[in-house]
């Protein structure tokens, strides 16, 4: 009965929008930042409810990642530090549209009885907070904070403006009965990084490298976390740019987002910075890529986006694999080979499958979002994710890294200092150094600088891994987008009737021409992708199937 009232007095103060359904799409809900309060109220019941589910501590942040700064959202980080399981993303739709306090705690009443959850007030929940540096994140996360403490037992755990990534490290790591603070994730992520760097092979150490990246913020939470990271580093200078700082406005111009959609050079670069080794973070720094700029007289980019990223760690990985199962002299055991898979999306270039494949790895394709692409990279030993954007990660299994745990003791006694316990070790280092809850554009970015220092590459030379097909991505407004529905990791649309052969039709006027459409599951549009063998191409065949779409 207490229970009840206090849920009917708290959601009392909190009413949902008119006339707007909002639902827990690819990355949790994203609206227009004044309208969101209600919802993030309930996410946070949610979020007090999944804990004690669970009997686990689970996280809630408060970002719209790339969006604009107006926009906001809300998400529940797993106990694993994941995303929300996927089987209770339709109760978050029905919670989030409940239209009255007692419609709300009916919807509660019967979920809470269908879950089994523990809601008897002896059980306790714990909710780890986070926010963006959104100007509204103050705000919803005192409604979330609301939402939480009308749930019996829970309490909320506020750590103020964080990355994505640092709340889901954070998460994970208190499930693990890790230290979770954000000291402790600076020092994983630097220690591992300088591990890396020692184990660089004397051959490329003196090569006259540029040991400096400058990166772009986007005016978001990612640059002030790299002010402070950079300072724990040796051997990689780290120029900040749109730290937020200066006044710009948040992923205005900037952004990882903007940067591979647009192609153009940032705000905050200009023709002094031709042939520099620079990267873009998203609002959130969850997303990473990185760009050079070919001229002083275009604005135009080469653009390096997450599809080479995964290239370039794949083959570090593999290098690094093959090295420590080499038929040494020693007899030991080597008998336990990592199953190794990439995952990609249809948003993938093209040219990077081909590449991927080509160079002996197992590809598999799966819908965007996270939640997808983490599942399956999960069923692996090492698991390599990455969206197009520069959203991924590396996953590996536990039982995986526990026998390479054993495995490098036995080498440090056989063979201390052998090519195959380097390789053990660094396989170790990027275990750490790299975010194992989600992407992390920090811990990417600093992956990918030891990878080139270790390589003695240029962003150049890694550029030249494989030339990405022309592409083309355009947004069409329309009615209802949930009238398009897709098959086959989202390349084939499967209504409204006729439409894919429509796409198909178009399509194959163009010499390697590969065209989907999907409904976006972050905004209110259709998105459209096309590929082909020139940019006229990509975008008159983008085009028209847009038109088809209109
Ligand atoms: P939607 O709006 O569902 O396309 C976008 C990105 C996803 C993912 C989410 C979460 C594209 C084409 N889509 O999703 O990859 O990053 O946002 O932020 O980039
Ligand atoms: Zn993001």
């Amino acid at each position: 009965e207490e229970q009840r009232l206090l849920l009917l007095h708290s959601s009392s103060l909190f009413f949902p929008p008119q006339g707007v359904k909002l639902s827990y799409g690819t990355a949790g809900f994203r609206a227009d930042a004044s309208i969101l309060k209600s919802t993030v109220h309930r996410v946070g019941i949610l979020a007090a409810l999944r804990s004690l589910k669970t009997q686990s501590v689970v996280g809630l942040m408060i970002t719209a990642s790339h969006n604009k700064v107006t926009d906001n959202g809300v998400k529940i980080v797993d106990p694993s530090g994941g995303m929300l399981t996927q089987e209770w993303e339709p109760f978050a739709d029905q919670l989030a549209s409940a239209q009255t306090p007692e419609a709300l705690l009916s919807l509660i009443t019967e979920f809470v009885e269908k879950e089994k959850i523990p809601l008897d007030g002896v059980q306790s929940a714990e909710i780890l907070l986070g926010r963006d540096t959104r100007p509204s994140g103050e705000s919803l996360l005192e409604a979330a904070k609301q939402g939480i403490s009308s749930i019996l037992g829970a309490i909320a755990l506020d750590l103020g403006i964080l990355t994505t990534p640092q709340l889901h490290w954070m998460v994970r790591a208190r499930n693990k009965g890790m230290k979770a603070t954000e000291p402790a994730y600076f020092e994983q992520i630097s220690s591992s990084f300088r591990c890396l760097v020692d184990l660089i092979p004397n051959e490329t150490k003196s090569s006259k490298m540029d040991n400096t990246v400058v990166v772009d913020g986007a005016d978001g939470v990612g640059g002030e976390k790299l002010e402070v990271l950079k300072s724990m580093l040796t051997s990689l200078v780290i120029e900040v740019r749109n730290t937020g700082k200066g006044g710009g406005l948040l992923n205005d111009g900037v952004g990882a987002d903007y940067v591979q959609k647009e192609k153009v050079v940032p705000r905050g670069f200009c023709s002094n910075d031709v042939g520099l080794r620079c990267a873009s973070l998203d609002g959130d720094a969850d997303r990473l890529v990185y760009f050079s700029l070919p001229t002083s007289s275009s604005r135009k980019i080469d653009l390096v986006d997450g599809d080479k990223i995964l290239s370039l760690f794949a083959l570090f990985i593999k290098e690094q694999l093959s090295i420590l199962t080499k038929e040494g002299t020693e007899k030991l055991d080597n008998s336990y080979h990592a199953r190794l898979g990439v995952i990609q999306t249809a948003y993938a270039n093209g040219a990077s499958t081909d590449y991927l494949k080509q160079s002996g790895l197992e590809v598999i394709f799966t819908p965007t979002g996270v939640k997808h692409l983490h599942e399956k990279a999960a069923q692996f030993d090492i698991g390599i994710y990455f969206e197009a954007n520069g959203h991924g990660t590396i996953l590996f299994s536990e039982s995986w890294l526990s026998w390479l745990e054993a495995r490098n003791n036995e080498l440090g006694l056989a063979s201390e200092g052998s090519e195959q316990q380097k390789a053990a070790l660094r396989l170790l280092s990027v275990s750490k150094l790299i975010n194992q809850a989600v992407g992390d554009a920090l811990s990417c970015l600093l992956l990918v600088e030891v990878i080139l220092q270790h390589k003695g590459w240029s962003i150049h030379k890694w550029n030249e891994l494989y030339q990405d097909l022309p592409s083309r991505q355009l947004k069409v407004k329309v009615v209802d987008r949930t009238a398009v529905a897709t098959a086959n990791a989202e390349t084939v649309a499967i209504s409204p009737p006729g439409i894919q052969e429509a796409i198909d039709a178009e399509t194959a006027k163009y010499p390697k021409g590969r065209c989907f459409i999907r409904p976006s599951g972050t905004e209110d549009v259709i998105r459209v992708y096309a590929e082909a063998s020139t940019q006229e191409a990509a975008d008159s065949l983008a085009g028209s199937v847009a038109k088809i779409v209109d």
